[in-house]
């Protein structure tokens, strides 16, 4: 007897012996275990890995230094920087994107300070992007609201240039290392800084998406921004991950020997938002209803300053 006639016989007794819910159970064991053996080695579970774009004319003239810290400082560079925090690159590409970093913020001046000469440094360095720092300050005592700064950053910095197609999303205290970690839009929303300092580089669940992200402007209309309604630490970043991932099925990450960051280090400054789990059970239901559509009624502008490295937008949340 052939080997297989004697693994056709012994599945048929197997088939007789087992009943339907062990047959299932098998089943289910192994599409589990063997359905991610068919995909390609760049999906993972809620991710897929890309290679970052190359960079086209990266300036070779300017030398990227680390103090002792590993923040990169280079004078030089920042003269570079038009006031308002502006820069324009003179890259001859057809497909140069004109984004927007917007930071949340609200007394970190000592983490501000270090932000804006690392980040102009590393993104004249790249030589990748036109890009304009805007600083969104929440002028007011309530409990921090992350998610509700990012949509006003929305909001606000395309009303100042309405050419502004692609935004990152950028906490001001952390810091790529890699020169390799391209700042700029890809196919899906990505996330930047996966492998941070503080958790020894490690991704510390697969649908991570706080920190630093890059979005499309179109891509951002379409999932209506972020939720306005968390107030405190925590959550908001889980949710807007299930936004995108409803709309756009994966989000898209870098190699971790490249998308490395440093976290400058702090504890907590505010009070942990208690009733995140409690949102978090109903995202999609609320994801019309809560977002950019319901923005104005959040928030009054208070002003708006340009300053030499970043322009300031001050809001006060209702
Ligand atoms: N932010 C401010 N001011 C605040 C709170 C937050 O500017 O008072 C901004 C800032 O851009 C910051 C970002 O919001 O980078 C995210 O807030 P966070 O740094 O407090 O949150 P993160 O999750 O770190 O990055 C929390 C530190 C938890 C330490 C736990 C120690 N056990
Ligand atoms: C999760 C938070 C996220 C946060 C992430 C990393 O637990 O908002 O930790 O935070 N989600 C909830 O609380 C539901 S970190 O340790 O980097 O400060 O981004």
């Amino acid at each position: 007897m052939s080997i297989w006639t004697n693994l056709r016989i012994t599945l048929l007794k197997w088939n007789d012996r087992l009943n339907f819910v062990e047959k299932f159970i098998i089943f289910i064991l192994l599409v589990t275990f063997l359905f991610p053996l068919t995909l390609p080695n760049s999906y993972h579970f809620g991710y897929v890995e890309i290679q970052p774009p190359k960079l086209l004319c990266p300036h070779k003239q300017f030398d990227l230094h680390k103090n002792a810290y590993g923040y990169f400082n280079n004078s030089e560079q920042l003269a570079a920087v038009n006031n308002g925090g502006q820069y324009s690159n003179h890259c001859d590409s057809k497909h140069k994107q004109r984004v927007a970093i917007i930071v949340p913020f609200r007394n970190r001046t000592e983490h501000l300070k270090i932000f804006l000469q690392h980040m102009h440094s590393f993104l004249i360095k790249q030589n990748q992007i036109d890009y304009q720092i805007f600083i969104i300050e929440q002028a007011d005592d309530k409990p921090f609201n992350r998610a509700n700064l990012l949509n006003i950053g929305f909001q606000e910095s395309i009303g100042l240039d309405h050419k502004i197609d692609c935004f990152i999303f950028h906490d001001v205290d952390i810091l790529p290392m890699n020169i390799e970690q391209t700042y700029s839009c890809t196919k899906l929303p990505k996330h930047l800084c996966s492998y941070l300092d503080k958790f020894r580089f490690v991704l510390i669940y697969p649908t991570l998406f706080g920190g630093a992200i890059t979005i499309s402007a179109e891509q951002f209309r379409q999932v209506n921004g972020y939720s306005n309604l968390y107030s405190g630490w925590g959550g908001e970043d889980d949710d807007f991950y299930q936004r995108v991932q409803h709309q756009f099925g994966l989000i898209e990450r870098y190699p971790s020997d490249v998308a490395r960051c440093i976290m400058i280090k702090h504890g907590h400054d505010g009070p942990s938002n208690v009733e995140r789990q409690k949102l978090l059970a109903d995202v999609l239901g609320r994801m019309s209803i809560d977002g950019l559509s319901t923005l104005n009624q959040t928030y009054v502008r208070k002003s708006i300053e340009s300053y030499p490295l970043y322009t300031k937008i001050r809001a006060e949340l209702n």
